[in-house]
């Protein structure tokens, strides 16, 4: 079956790399990325000694596994072209097939945690497959402190982290977070679509990107270059609205940066907004505090 693909979404996270490696690996399917991976992600396959994946290419007349996404727009442009005959996954679904496919979806902090639990007997044997998946689980939970974390997730990643030998979980977790490139460094289109998600809501196109940092100096020192290329973007490309939301994942909160609507953004947060970002305490997650109240204003 090594003509079967297993691929994770656009802009690839942690999460969606592992939990394409571990499945194909449990599978004996081919892992694929649909783009470059981040240095995060580097970071926890190279702690383990596992292979970055290659890039799919044209998805043209190929099988196609999708893992931690469903929605079309955060597959290959040209999937309608190839085969999804089953997804794994832990987002809302939007997804429809001509016909019946395998489809698992928990409401847990992420991918990794599921493989990890339905495969339990295999990931105990492999100590780099549950290393990763453990990095990914940690990546996706922001270190258990998002809001999409469930007692599984905790209860997954100590055995996982017993598995792989990781006797401080904790701080492997933030070595996992610290890993993402200096932001001060990097072209602000590459910090901005590092994390990014195009949604559609009510038939408008919404791009949402999410960084997350334990210090967010990087960030304010860039703000008007974060607004001027959310701007352009939402000219270019057609949006009725592009957010970016960076994340302080110490002190638990996020700066919103959108261009858009404002009033859109007040009702979605209710508070007041001045200029073109405003600052959310608690703020952590894209998946459970940005995209359903958004897309509940449009
Ligand atoms: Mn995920």
């Amino acid at each position: 079956m090594a003509d079967v693909y297993v691929i994770g979404h656009k802009s690839p996270d942690t999460d969606t790399v592992v939990s394409a490696i571990v499945y194909a690996r449990i599978k004996g399917y081919t892992p694929v990325t649909p783009g470059p991976i981040n240095e995060e992600t580097a970071f926890v396959l190279n702690k383990f000694g596992v292979p970055v994946p290659g890039e799919l290419g044209s998805a043209e007349g190929k099988k196609l596994v999708l893992v931690d996404h469903n929605e079309a727009s955060q597959s290959p442009d040209d999937i309608a072209k190839a085969e999804v005959i089953e997804i794994i996954d832990h987002h809302k679904m939007n997804f429809s097939n001509p016909n019946p496919i395998a489809i698992l979806v928990e409401p847990v902090g992420s991918t990794a945690t599921i493989l990890a639990k339905k495969y339990k007997d295999v990931v105990a044997k492999d100590k780099a497959m549950a290393g990763i998946l453990l990095g990914a689980l940690l990546s996706d939970t922001v270190v258990f402190k998002s809001p999409t974390t469930t007692q599984e997730d905790k209860d997954v990643a100590a055995v996982l982290a017993k598995i792989a030998g990781i006797d401080d979980m904790m701080k492997f977790g933030i070595d996992v977070k610290k890993a993402k490139a200096n932001i001060a460094d990097k072209p602000i289109k590459d910090v901005i679509f590092a994390d990014y998600k195009n949604f559609d809501f009510a038939g408008k196109k919404v791009g949402i990107g999410q960084t997350e940092v334990v210090d967010l100096t990087d960030v304010y020192n860039r703000a008007s270059e974060v607004v001027n290329f959310l701007n352009d973007l939402k000219a270019k490309e057609g949006y009725e609205m592009v957010i970016f939301v960076a994340t302080d994942i110490i002190k638990e909160g996020s700066e919103l940066y959108f261009a858009g609507d404002k009033a859109k953004i007040e009702k979605a947060f209710n508070t007041k907004v001045e200029g073109n970002s405003v600052y959310i305490p608690g703020l952590m997650s894209r998946k459970k505090q940005v995209v359903p109240v958004v897309e509940k204003v449009f």
